[in-house]
């Protein structure tokens, strides 16, 4: 190697080594691609235990859409909703409480609402697509065959249906699940001139309608809980006006892979 070889060689080491970095000032110095980032979402679960209303206690029940019985002071509560899609809780503001005796789950919702909105008026009329609602969902098994989903407008109306084999499948509303349930509302329903407080449902779930045996100490059930919030003259939803107990991380609230657990318990409460 001579002398010219040698300085070559140095030269090209230096060329080599000099140009990641030209490469790594010039990408520093590149604009930003902007991402759209989807909001970040953590996956949670909720768990309720639903407690038994002691014997001497249950004469006092009337499923009226009122809490007066004593034992509503003393049930499970959750008034932590959130938007369907889970990204964040719920402005419009829900209470869900539970309990049960040997023949039903009773189930509250305390809906906050300044504008009470419910026209349809027969059994299964598509209230979930019109009105002010509540629903319940419940899979006892976990297997979601059978599952069923009840729910009530503000103005009485119930739809009730019963599915099996999966998320969806094989659709039945022909299904009665036999709730007792009561409404009372706290301002006028279907005025958009005045401003309301809000709305009730007090139900009472059979449940032979659901199990075949009603669940013993420790039993799990899955379930969800959940309301639609509308508005007079079906105006526009607003952000939070699909919530949910427990989200099911999606628009549609039949993706009962994230439904919680009801732990029912013996306890008593009166
Ligand atoms: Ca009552
Ligand atoms: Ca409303
Ligand atoms: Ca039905």
């Amino acid at each position: 190697m001579n002398k010219f070889f040698a300085v070559l060689l140095v030269f090209l080491a230096v060329l080599g080594c000099s140009k990641p970095q030209e490469n790594a000032v010039k990408q520093e110095q590149a604009p930003k691609k902007i991402e759209k980032k989807e909001p970040e979402v953590k996956i949670f679960k909720k768990t309720m235990k639903v407690f038994t209303i002691a014997e001497e206690a249950r004469k006092q029940i009337k499923i009226d859409g009122k809490f007066d019985e004593s034992f509503w002071k003393n049930a499970s509560k959750d008034d932590d909703f959130w938007i369907s899609r889970g990204t964040e809780p719920s402005p419009v503001k829900t209470t869900v409480m539970t309990a049960r005796d040997d023949k039903f789950l009773y189930v509250g919702f305390i809906a906050k609402d300044d504008d009470i909105y419910a026209e349809l008026k027969n059994t299964d009329d598509p209230i979930y697509d019109h009105d002010d609602i509540v629903e319940i969902y419940i899979d006892p098994t976990g297997r979601a065959t059978p599952y069923f989903e009840m729910q009530v407008s503000a103005a009485g109306v119930k739809f009730d249906s019963r599915f099996s084999g999966g998320r969806r499948k094989n659709r039945n509303d022909s299904w009665d699940s036999g709730i007792i349930y009561g409404v009372s509302l706290d301002g006028t329903l279907n005025d958009p001139d005045d401003t309301d407080k809000g709305w009730n449902a007090e139900i009472a779930v059979p449940l032979k309608s659901i199990a075949e045996n009603p669940p013993e100490n420790g039993e799990i059930w899955k379930a969800f809980f959940y309301r639609i919030n509308r508005h007079t003259k079906l105006k526009k939803s607003k952000k939070g006006d699909f919530s949910a107990w427990t989200p099911p991380f999606a628009g549609d609230f039949h993706n009962i892979k994230h439904m919680g657990d009801l732990i029912f318990v013996d306890e008593e409460i009166r």
